[in-house]
């Protein structure tokens, strides 16, 4: 057999690099952050717009709204307030999506797809949080406007009360009140009831509509009034589990925030926020590929870990985060020293307050997050290779 030369070698390199990369990687991803506007413009209807359960809601609180209060990436999630009158038969709220104006029936992976939304339950108490899923078919991109025609689906619930043809009441997936809750749907093997399809999630397209959350209280005896906050969006396709560990000067371990750049440049850059656990630990879903990346809190230098493969059997060495970039610019330097200024002697609950300029996470801006500050004076983070 005849040699491959270096100049065989050389126009094979060419042609690789000549050829166009493709993107491998399906994503969406919304944190929020560049939204605004009236009650039930973003995503969400305002809770006594669907005729399902407006029957069932008190007149106040009817907010879905993107707001500052409370936020689990940057400053912007939305609120969800609303109150179930007492004495009705039934007791849940759909809340939909239906021609929003901005990201309203969003078409969403189904076919090996991911589903994941960060939510805050303020309470008073614990909720079921169950998809609602229009089986629209569609082939619209994975966030876009996909339409309002098909049946629909309740996805993650294991039950659901029986009302005429309708399956209501569904008994979705668990969010605790107090705390935020990552709410991910593997839409592949989720408990499906019916709600106006059949109880079978199926699809041609590889896709679907995100119609609805169906929101039923654990307790029918507390009826509220609840308020939740919903942030950071997700969907995508082909994931597998991503999991690693953070150190940092926070009392408790705080949320980290994970950009993925794909060695392959064709693929989408994306974001993920994760819960870490008492111990530090996260654990996300995102796209099998090999990626370079970034950790971070939301005010600490950022850590790049290059090339790394995620195939599901990964676990990343842990991490120690550096606080005090309350910019998030990925240095520490006086900007930052004038966010903590300004936030000087507020705690959790002041106008002052901001979470950016408390290093240590413990609800107060002071000498201790100064300190934090000092020490890592004129540090930069990581940048990507
Ligand atoms: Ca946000
Ligand atoms: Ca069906
Ligand atoms: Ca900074
Ligand atoms: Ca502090």
């Amino acid at each position: 057999m005849k040699m491959q030369g270096p100049r065989y070698l050389a126009g094979l390199l060419a042609l690789m690099i000549a050829l166009p990369a493709t993107a491998q990687i399906q994503v969406f991803t919304e944190n929020f952050e560049s939204r605004s506007g009236g009650n039930g413009a973003v995503l969400f209807r305002q809770p006594s717009f669907s005729g399902s359960t407006s029957g069932l809601l008190a007149a106040s609180p009817n907010v879905a709204q993107v707001l500052t209060e409370r936020a689990l990436s940057g400053s912007r999630a939305i609120k969800v307030s609303w109150q179930w009158r007492d004495s009705t038969a039934f007791t849940w709220l759909r809340l939909t999506t239906f021609n929003v104006a901005t990201l309203g029936n969003p078409a969403i992976p189904v076919t090996n797809g991911y589903v994941e939304m960060q939510v805050y339950n303020a309470g008073p108490a614990d909720l079921y949080v169950s998809l609602g899923v229009r089986e629209t078919n569609t082939v619209a991109a994975l966030g876009a406007n996909s339409g309002t025609s098909g049946t629909i689906e309740w996805v993650g619930a294991t039950a659901v009360t029986v009302s005429g043809t309708s399956g209501i009441e569904p008994k979705g997936k668990l969010v605790p009140a107090g705390r935020w809750t990552t709410l991910g749907f593997e839409m592949d093997i989720e408990p499906v009831q019916f709600f106006t399809g059949n109880g079978i999630l199926e699809t041609f397209s590889g896709r679907a509509t995100l119609e609805s959350l169906g929101i039923t209280p654990v307790d029918v005896t507390q009826r509220g009034p609840y308020t939740i906050y919903i942030d950071d969006l997700f969907l995508a396709t082909n994931v597998r589990d991503f999991a690693g560990a953070v150190s940092s000067d926070c009392v408790m371990p705080p949320p980290v925030f994970l950009e993925f750049r794909s060695v392959n440049p064709a693929d989408p850059v994306f974001t993920r926020a994760a819960l870490t656990n008492e111990n530090g630990i996260f654990m996300v879903k995102v796209p099998a590929g090999t990626y370079h990346v970034g950790i971070r809190s939301r005010n600490s230098l950022r850590k790049v870990i290059p090339n790394v493969t995620v195939d599901g059997s990964l676990i990343l060495p842990p991490v120690t985060l550096v606080g005090g970039d309350a910019n998030a610019d990925n240095v520490v330097d006086v900007l930052d020293l004038d966010v903590l200024i300004g936030a000087f002697d507020a705690v959790e609950g002041d106008a002052g307050y901001t979470n950016r300029a408390d290093f240590n996470c413990d609800g107060a801006v002071d000498v201790l997050d100064l300190g934090i500050f000092i020490r890592n004076f004129d540090q930069a983070g990581d940048e990507f290779p």
